[in-house]
């Protein structure tokens, strides 16, 4: 199975056909289709597959399971997100597997493909959901309470699906298996194109965090309350969306409001509240923190202007991100000496290698996005591109579990 067939296999699961876009959430069919693909590939390369407590899955290859070489991302997707995002470093560590399977290369170390759940948090709020439970960075009866929009928590969704929720945790048994993780994922953002290059290999990740807003005012007729007498949550929150921008901007952030909810939601009425969810970034915490308590005390006002109340809860929270120096310039002296010169980025996204950098050494590989688009069904990357980093990802993975 070359990486193309994979790919082509991969493609329709949980793609909008309207959009073209993905709805692939955690622990829904489009979930599990995904699951079954990835078993289903790991299996036919003769790897052994096992969940792990917290819904991630893990394929062995090799038979030490002490110093393991792990790499893999995960399948699970923004709302209408891009096709690469994710799937890449998945697919690309089935079809580097192969390819050095198929040149007789065995690991003396084992190499295990790892796929991660509810990485992008769309369904159940906290990005990175699996790793961060992994490594004890999020608490098992607080992950099995959160709920998305529908009202369904995650400890329903995993036994609806057939999983244990009860066994959520911290994993150092698997964590203390793993010598290094390495994931490859398409460029978001568009740094390599003008660099000429195709492979990149990252810095860091930005200190990043989602805060949920919520602005209670009154419901109201649209066609009779006076302004003088509404309690309209939906002008402070218009405020602070400009304000964002506005303070984002000044700091050297970045600070989005991609998902609001207005409830009840008719077309002619005053709403009596308003939910709104703030994502902001910035190259160091002290900026992203400066930031938000700017954006923060903005809400703050407009609220009060308007007569509304403001509750501000955090969702998530990630600090700046270093990879491991060693394994980075390790990776780009492998691939420099196959003739692939690899800029280290530094990058905005969170990813579940961010999360594993706390516990054990982890890297990055990217691949070329000529757009640079991400979160968008627009996201792309060419095949061509996508094999030279199938080839990169088998090199770093012989040169570290030989
Ligand atoms: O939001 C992020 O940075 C990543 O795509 N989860
Ligand atoms: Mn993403
Ligand atoms: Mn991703």
């Amino acid at each position: 199975m070359t990486f193309a067939e994979l790919w082509q296999e991969l493609a329709p699961i949980g793609r909008d056909p309207g959009t073209g876009g993905y709805r692939r959430y955690s622990w829904t069919p489009a979930d599990a289709q995904g699951r079954a693909w990835f078993t289903r590939h790991a299996e036919a390369l003769g790897l052994s597959v096992e969940p792990d407590r917290n819904g991630n899955l893990w394929a062995w290859w090799g038979e030490t399971r002490t110093g393991a070489i792990a790499t893999g991302s995960h399948l699970d997707s923004v709302p209408d997100g891009g096709g690469y995002d994710g799937a890449l470093g998945v697919a690309s560590a089935l079809a580097a597997v192969k390819m050095l399977k198929d040149k007789g290369f065995y690991p003396e170390r084992a190499v295990v493909l790892a796929l991660f759940t509810e990485e992008e948090g769309a369904r159940f709020r906290v990005p990175c959901l699996g790793s961060r439970l992994m490594t004890g960075a999020v608490d098992p009866d607080t992950a099995r309470s959160l709920a998305g929009d529908d009202g369904v928590t995650l400890a329903e969704a995993m036994t609806a699906a057939g999983a244990d929720p009860v066994r959520l945790g911290p994993d150092d048994d698997l964590l203390g298996r793993l010598a290094a993780f390495v994931e490859l994922h398409v460029e978001q953002g568009r740094a390599l194109a003008p660099l000429d290059a195709v492979i990149g290999v990252a810095e860091g990740i930005w200190p990043h965090g989602r805060w949920r807003f919520d602005f209670g005012g009154r419901a109201d007729h649209a066609g009779t309350a006076r302004f003088a007498d509404r309690n309209d949550p939906m002008l402070p929150y218009a405020s602070t969306v400009l304000a964002a921008r506005q303070v984002a901007a000044a700091n050297g952030a970045l600070a989005t409001f991609g998902k609001v909810i207005a409830e009840p939601g008719g077309a002619n009425g005053v709403s009596s509240s308003v939910r709104a969810w703030l994502d902001c970034r910035a190259p160091g915490g002290e900026s992203l923190d400066q930031a938000f308590t700017a954006i923060h005390s903005a809400a703050a006002d407009a609220a009060a202007a308007h007569g509304v109340t403001l509750t501000v809860s955090k969702e998530s929270y990630t600090p700046l991100v270093r990879f491991d120096e060693t394994l980075r310039d390790r990776i780009t002296g492998v691939l420099a000496a196959a003739g692939t010169d690899a800029p280290v980025l530094p990058t905005g996204a969170g990813h579940d290698a961010g999360i594993l950098a706390a516990r054990i050494p982890t890297a990055m590989l990217f691949v070329r996005n000529p757009t640079g688009v991400s979160h968008s069904p627009a996201e792309e990357a060419h095949l061509a591109d996508c094999e030279a980093g199938v080839r990169a990802l088998a090199l770093v993975l012989e040169d570290l579990a030989r």
